[in-house]
């Protein structure tokens, strides 16, 4: 049984890797006639997102054919595609679109070298408005809001039905719901990345904000508990840090409870888990859900190339931002249908009746945080902040001493003195 089970694994991968190249192949095929071409550098490594990016690209093309064609690259991971696009300023070689986070933006903002896309968007009305203001900078459109994704609840349903627990609404019930489990486990259930986006689902939901009185703080009393309770978590033996892979990479190393991840992995979660997997509206407090970090991506235009590559451009965000296509993108990734039109397409209608489920990541959507849009905030994420949550779960630190620390090199930071 198992030798089969394997086997057609196996298959699903190689054939999944073929469709993957065969759609970079209809691409090739396409631009290689194609008068214009517009690259479009983004940072999904495969799977379903890169897959549904791609296969959008493919319908795109066919309707423009003889025009230009859109390509799209992988430059790796996220912070690969900002690293390549920022020495893309220095030689010159800047594509025509790319994915962007709301600081990656902020930052090239700063070289004035985005194009404003007021004008370019055609349905801007459609589009889910906690998404669109976050990429409009001094009243200006920068971006066209793409693969945004919200985080919400990951669990085992078959975990909850043996113990007879309920799916966990608030703060209080999710640490004792994982307590309970871990001890009657032996082991502990809720697993998280020791990473920027759990600490902000902590911090959110304990009433934290990045920005006070415009100034950037990471050690607020806000931070300290956040930081605490996930420390507390694995001193407690109720949380355990992933340090390696994404959790839906780890899962079979353990007995999986529940996670607070990015909708976009639930093809991934989907995919690997050998469990009922369920998911949820984050716990909250009270009634309401709790507020899910907003992270994916938009799409920005570069103002250095054709005015026929930035025309293609043009049309290419108006036509993955359409319902269709978002139904589409949204039912085979996770992300957040960016277009509030797109529920009522038979493609995402179809896949609500299939997986009921599904409901939750657009429930979730409406209760939803962003972290700041300043142009250091990449590199704060992940060499200061990120490091500081680290070092703390590891217990290098304390989190008071960590974050008191990630504060001054914050500030050095900002003041100019580190690069
Ligand atoms: C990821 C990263 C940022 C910033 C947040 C920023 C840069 C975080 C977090 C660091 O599109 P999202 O929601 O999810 C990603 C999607 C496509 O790769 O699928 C997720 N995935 C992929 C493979 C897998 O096995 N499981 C799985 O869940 C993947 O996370 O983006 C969430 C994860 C991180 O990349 O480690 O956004 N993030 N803010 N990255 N560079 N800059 O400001």
């Amino acid at each position: 049984m198992k030798k089969i089970v394997w086997i057609m694994a196996a298959l699903t991968l190689v054939s999944l890797a073929f469709a993957q190249q065969k759609a970079e192949d209809v691409i090739k095929a396409q631009c290689a006639k194609a008068p214009v071409v517009a690259e479009l550098w983004h940072g999904f490594r495969g799977g379903a997102p890169r897959a549904a990016l791609e296969n959008l690209a493919v319908e795109f093309n066919k309707m423009h054919e003889g025009e230009g064609c859109v390509r799209p690259i992988s430059q790796g991971g996220y912070r690969d595609l900002s690293t390549k696009i920022k020495a893309a300023f220095a030689a010159g070689t800047l594509p025509a679109l790319a994915q962007a986070f709301e600081n990656n933006i902020a930052l090239y903002l700063e070289a004035d070298a985005l194009m404003p896309l007021d004008d370019v968007i055609t349905d801007l009305d459609q589009l889910n408005p906690l998404f669109v203001n976050a990429v409009r900078f001094d009243g200006k459109l920068y971006g066209l809001p793409f693969n945004k994704s919200v985080q919400i609840l990951y669990y085992n349903r078959d975990l909850l039905k043996k113990h007879g627990l309920e799916v966990p609404r608030t703060l209080e019930g999710f640490i004792e719901t994982a307590r309970k489990l871990s001890a009657a486990e032996g082991e502990p259930v809720y697993w998280f990345r020791p990473d920027t986006s759990t600490f902000s689902y902590w911090f959110f939901n304990m009433g934290g904000s990045y920005l006070k009185d415009g100034k950037l703080v990471v050690n607020s009393p806000e931070a300290v508990k956040a930081l605490e309770t996930m420390v507390n978590g694995v001193k407690d033996g109720w949380a355990k840090a992933i340090t390696s892979g994404y959790i839906n990479q780890n899962f079979g190393k353990g007995v999986y409870g529940f996670s607070t991840d990015t909708s976009a992995g639930y093809s991934y979660y989907l995919k690997a888990a050998k469990f009922d997997l369920g998911i949820a509206t984050l716990p909250g407090s009270g009634d309401k859900p709790g507020l899910g970090l907003v992270q994916g991506t938009d799409l920005i235009i570069f103002q250095d190339v054709s005015d026929a590559a930035k025309k293609l451009a043009g049309e290419f965000i108006n036509f993955v931002s359409s319902p269709k296509a978002q139904a589409l993108f949204s039912a085979a990734t996770g992300y957040v249908p960016v277009n509030l039109k797109a529920i009522d397409e038979p493609a995402l209608q179809d896949h609500l009746m299939d997986n009921p489920d599904f409901k939750v990541v657009i429930e979730q959507a409406n209760y939803a945080a962003f972290e700041p849009a300043i142009a250091e905030w990449e590199q704060i994420r992940f060499d200061i902040l990120g490091q500081a949550i680290k070092e703390a779960v590891l217990g290098k630190a304390s989190p008071q001493e960590a974050l008191d620390k990630a504060q001054k090199q914050v500030e050095d930071l900002m003041a100019g003195r580190i690069r």
